[in-house]
């Protein structure tokens, strides 16, 4: 335990060095438990949201954080797991940027008794065992709530037709994968939907100009009803290119997203956006307590959802409050 302690603080150190954080210790100067977590990078307001989350829970409980941030890449992620089982921390969290790859390293945490909480999201791998729960959202209950918006949306319109495009999140990833298929299972087998084509925008708010942008060019501000995007970074990139076309988003093309940042929301309220289906990255709370059921040897859950809304158009906003991210 003394070795694992001195290896906390000599990590500690070496990791403010190098620029990333780590949280308090408790007020013995050595935290009690220690939790390795590796973030997948920085790419949005959800996901700096979520870093924050976890930084302050670690706080609120008295335990030690070691931080990693990968900046999107998967071989960071496994390195980072790896310097967390050699320096022995009670628990490894970590949200995997995809959903492959991941088998070797989960079987080394296991070997080393170290138990692994799923944070954001999910894998695959064939032993389910391999980690111990996941605690984030149920993607594919976001993607349904986006569709059902739209069923009500063409309702609404007394549409025949329209045609969507899709803009979506890093590929391989959970959020990407499940929010596609949620959407689609919402509206399938009904005749008045159309979708033309899915382009990856990798979450990135850059990537959804890029995309907004190619999207125009193909199918012309007529062409196009409804765009889907997987987060709002996307989103608020295409808003900004469709305003640039002379568009008004909102009301010449519907605008469907996924997160509730506090920028989405605004347009939102400002008609700018007409659904964002809720994802929160407040997880850190949760995701601490576990580390410390599972620190007294308690059983946890497998899965965890946090509660999720939808916010849309048709819905009374202004109980909506700051987002804090
Ligand atoms: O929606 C997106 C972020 O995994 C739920 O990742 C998360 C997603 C979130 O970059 O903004």
């Amino acid at each position: 335990m003394k070795l694992r302690r001195l290896l906390f603080i000599m990590v500690t150190l070496a990791a403010l060095l190098a620029g990333c954080s780590s949280s308090e210790q408790n007020s013995s100067g050595t935290p009690a438990v220690v939790v390795g977590f590796s973030q997948l990078g920085s790419e949005s307001g959800w996901r700096i949201g979520n870093t924050a989350s976890m930084e302050q829970a670690a706080k609120d409980w008295g335990f030690g954080l070691m931080l990693d941030n990968a900046n999107q890449r998967q071989e960071k992620q496994i390195a980072a797991i790896r310097s967390f089982i050699s320096y022995q921390v009670d628990v490894i969290v970590f949200s995997p940027i995809v959903e492959t790859g991941w088998e070797n390293v989960l079987r080394e945490a296991r070997q080393a008794n170290i138990p692994v909480i799923l944070m954001d999201r999910m894998l695959e791998v064939d032993d389910d065992s391999l980690y111990t729960a996941y605690i984030g959202a149920d993607f594919l209950a976001e993607g349904r709530r986006a569709g059902q918006y739209l069923l009500k949306k063409a309702d609404a319109l007394g549409a025949d037709h329209l045609n969507i495009v899709e803009i979506t999140g890093t590929e391989d990833s959970t959020p990407m994968r499940d929010r596609q298929t949620g959407f689609r299972s919402a509206i399938e087998g009904d005749g008045r939907f159309t979708i033309l084509e899915s382009v990856t925008g990798d979450f990135l708010r850059s990537k959804g100009e890029e995309c907004m942008r190619y999207l125009l060019d193909k199918y012309g501000p007529e062409g196009i009803d409804v765009v889907y995007s997987h987060n709002d970074e996307m989103t608020l990139g295409a808003l900004k290119v469709l305003e640039a076309a002379g568009l008004r988003p909102g009301q010449d093309i519907i605008l469907i997203s996924v997160d509730g940042q506090q920028e989405a929301v605004d347009a939102l309220k400002a008609g700018k956006i007409n659904c964002i289906a809720e994802c929160t990255p407040d997880l850190g709370n949760a995701v601490m307590e576990m580390v410390d059921a599972l620190t007294h040897g308690k059983q946890v859950p497998k899965r965890n959802h946090p509660v999720e809304r939808v916010f849309t158009e048709f819905d009374d906003l202004s109980g909506i409050g700051a987002r804090g991210y």
